[in-house]
């Protein structure tokens, strides 16, 4: 990593209201905005193409107030990141209102903010790092190599799916969808890398590091969005003002590490 604090946009990913957790229901008063799953993202620009959002099973997970009455859920370490960025009512500490391990959370529906999907659900990621980010990711399979091979190893792999409860609703109809076009990949630009580089699946990853040194950069200097209000805008001079509207919506904040 380079010198100095990474900055990433938290995307709040509010749990539908008849599926929080029964840990938390003791914690739901009417002054709670609602459960959010808090995701890591360097590419806010690309949130129109969610198609679910992945956790570690065996990763540990809490639940805090923010000082703007969310509940939001993320590593430990990034709780206590967030406490000492003033996301809590006490400056450096948060209260944990319960404990969940990853495979406690798979298949919650779940509202993302700009996506073409109305709802989308936790799914399982085997490479989630639980010393980075918030150990939550949203999923953009159209420009994420990492989330394009683990989609198509939770489409392609039953055995998978049935040791995490997944269901086919939950994956079947989410396809990766084109939300930013990059000559000469096209507008589904992990979906041909991984096809040129032959990835099998999350674990090559040689190849996905590759793939991401192929379309990462380019995409920001190069891409052009193909959906929304920004259509026909650069990737550079879009992101800061969709990273923007997320935050001034309340649907997304900043976080540094
Ligand atoms: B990115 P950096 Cl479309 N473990 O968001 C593994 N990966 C994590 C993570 C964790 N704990 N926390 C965040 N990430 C992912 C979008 C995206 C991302 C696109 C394309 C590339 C890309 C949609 N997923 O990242 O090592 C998140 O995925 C390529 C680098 O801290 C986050 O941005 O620089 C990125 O990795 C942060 O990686």
């Amino acid at each position: 990593e380079g010198v100095g604090p990474q900055e990433y946009t938290l995307i709040k990913l509010r749990i539908h209201n008849d599926h929080i957790p029964a840990k938390l229901l003791p914690h739901i008063t009417s002054s709670i905005n609602g459960v959010f799953l808090a995701a890591a993202t360097l590419r806010p620009e690309t949130m129109y193409g969610q198609t679910n959002c992945w956790l570690h099973p065996d990763i540990r997970y809490v639940a805090f107030v923010t000082r703007s009455h969310d509940i939001f859920i993320s590593t430990p370490r990034a709780a206590r990141n967030m406490a000492y960025q003033e996301f809590t009512d006490v400056y450096g500490h948060y209260i944990a209102l319960a404990e969940f391990l990853g495979s406690e959370l798979f298949g919650l529906p779940l509202y993302a903010p700009l996506s073409y999907y109305e709802t989308i659900y936790t799914l399982p990621m085997m490479t989630i790092k639980d010393d980075k980010g918030t150990g939550i990711v949203t999923s953009v399979p159209s420009d994420s190599p990492d989330d394009f091979a683990a989609l198509m190893d939770i489409k392609n792999k039953v055995n998978l799916r049935e040791k995490f409860g997944i269901k086919e609703p939950m994956i079947i109809p989410f396809d990766p969808v084109p939300i930013i076009e990059l000559q000469p990949y096209g507008r589904l630009s992990a979906p041909t890398v991984c096809a040129q580089l032959k990835i099998q699946s999350q674990n090559d990853r040689d190849k996905l590091q590759q793939a991401k040194e192929e379309i990462y950069l380019k995409s920001f200097y190069d891409g052009i969005i193909v959906v929304g209000e920004y259509t026909n805008t650069k990737v550079y001079d879009a992101k800061k003002l969709i990273r923007d509207e997320l935050i001034n919506d309340g649907q997304a904040c900043i976080y540094y590490e």
